[in-house]
């Protein structure tokens, strides 16, 4: 490590407001001392290389150099401060080439994991953040002191527009605010997308007069960019109301474009993928940084996991991914989290006790595998919500109620 001429430490420093702060889990190789990973580790994500080059100077290592402020070698936690000038506006791109680019690669780290990142208020707003939030939703739906009952429409691919729509009018009829389509249906042989958009929002608008109560159905738009848009744009002209996109699989790039075309559409962010990085906890990228980037860039409706489902996801992180979608964050908007997966009508007071109720709650099997079907599923998820708000237990409300109780008995944990 000689080969650095200036050093990048600066434990116990206070950092600059205007700086950004990223929080890491570095893992060394066996042998090597935290502090001067850690050190590489600044090095590498700002103005150095391997060694030291000879047209870096003083001056702009002062200026551009990238110090670690903080390490605990029992939690193998590190702070770096990243300056400012370091980073372009309004480009997330570049933010993570840099602070999340080359540093997973060195061999002398054996695991890095960006746990969290802190922005300045001045990088924040400059970004446009969500066009509704989580209270322009709620205000859509006239839905305020409870969560908003989701489903998505299962089997997840396979159904026609004509079944989709037949599906979504039986759920809506009996309960349910939202309905999505799966992550992996877009525009299908057997489900054409504006088929689809023609016959759901046909029956929305049959169901809603009929219930009085508003109605969103989330419309799969993932696909590259520009069909994205035009799919959107179909979406809003049929009189739709909010569209989907696959966060991680679509890109930041792609997404900010999207986001930037102000369709005054609900965006709802699925995360299909980020496993692939936020899973393993010595390296990758935590689901709370993707959260932040994702509130930057302007997704209304986010999902975060269950605690209770079928999806991992620690209960710590989960609330800590929650309370900072809903907090403050510079100007921009908070953000309505999504709770999916593996979720059923047994599970909902558990759920709401843990993450509360500003929040999507989303049921797939848990709606369309009820024994008497997807009616009798809506109605039972629709008497848990009623029972966990009057903080009834499930199974005395259950007692006169045939779908919540059937359901109660089918799915046991
Ligand atoms: C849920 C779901 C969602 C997952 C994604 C699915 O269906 O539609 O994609 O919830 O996980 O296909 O599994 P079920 P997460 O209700 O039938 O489980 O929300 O954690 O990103
Ligand atoms: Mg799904």
């Amino acid at each position: 490590m000689d080969f650095y001429k200036y050093s990048h430490l600066a434990i116990g420093k206070k950092p600059k407001k205007d700086s950004i702060i990223a929080l890491f889990k570095i893992t060394s190789q066996k042998g090597l001392d935290l502090k001067e990973v850690a050190n590489a580790v600044a090095a590498e994500s700002s103005v150095g290389t391997w060694t030291h080059p000879r047209t870096l100077n003083k001056e702009i290592f002062d200026k551009l150099a990238a110090r670690v402020i903080f390490i605990d070698k029992k939690t193998n936690l590190v702070k770096i401060e990243y300056p400012i000038e370091l980073f372009e506006r309004k480009n997330i791109c570049q933010l993570l080439s840099t602070i999340a680019g080359n540093i997973f690669s060195m061999k002398i780290v054996k695991g890095l994991r960006l746990e969290d990142v802190e922005f300045p208020e001045k990088y924040i707003n400059d970004f446009l953040g969500p066009y509704f939030g989580l209270s322009g939703v709620r205000k859509i739906f006239g839905v305020y002191n409870r969560p908003i009952i989701g489903c998505i429409i299962k089997p997840k691919v396979g159904l026609s527009p004509q079944k989709t729509a037949e599906v979504a009018y039986k759920v809506w009829k009996n309960g349910v605010d939202l309905i999505k389509d799966d992550e992996t249906l877009t525009d299908m042989k057997f489900c054409k997308f504006e088929k689809r958009v023609k016959e759901v929002i046909k029956v929305r608008k049959k169901v809603e007069k009929e219930t009085g109560t508003r109605k969103v159905f989330v419309f799969n738009v993932t696909a590259p960019i520009d069909e994205a848009i035009k799919r959107a744009k179909l979406v809003k002209r049929y009189g739709g109301r909010c569209v989907m996109v696959d966060v991680v699989t679509t890109g930041f790039s792609a997404l900010d474009y999207f986001r930037r075309q102000n369709l005054g559409l609900i965006i709802h962010g699925h995360r299909a993928g980020h496993s692939a990085f936020t899973r393993n906890k010595d390296h990758g990228i935590s689901m709370l940084v993707l959260a932040k980037l994702l509130r930057l860039v302007g997704i209304d409706q986010l999902h975060t996991g269950t605690v209770v489902g079928k999806m991992e996801g620690k209960k710590e992180d989960v609330e800590k991914i929650n309370e900072f979608l809903k907090g403050k964050f510079g100007k921009l908007k908070p953000v309505l989290p999504i709770a999916s997966g593996g979720m059923h009508p047994g599970l909902v007071p558990k759920l709401v006790q843990i993450l509360g109720k500003d929040l999507i709650i989303n049921f797939g099997g848990g709606i369309h595998g009820h024994p008497k079907g997807s009616e009798a599923g809506a109605q039972a998820v629709y008497q848990a919500i009623e029972a966990t708000m009057k903080n009834i237990p499930l199974k005395e409300y259950a007692k006169n109620r045939n779908e919540l109780k059937e359901a109660l008995d089918y799915w046991r944990d």
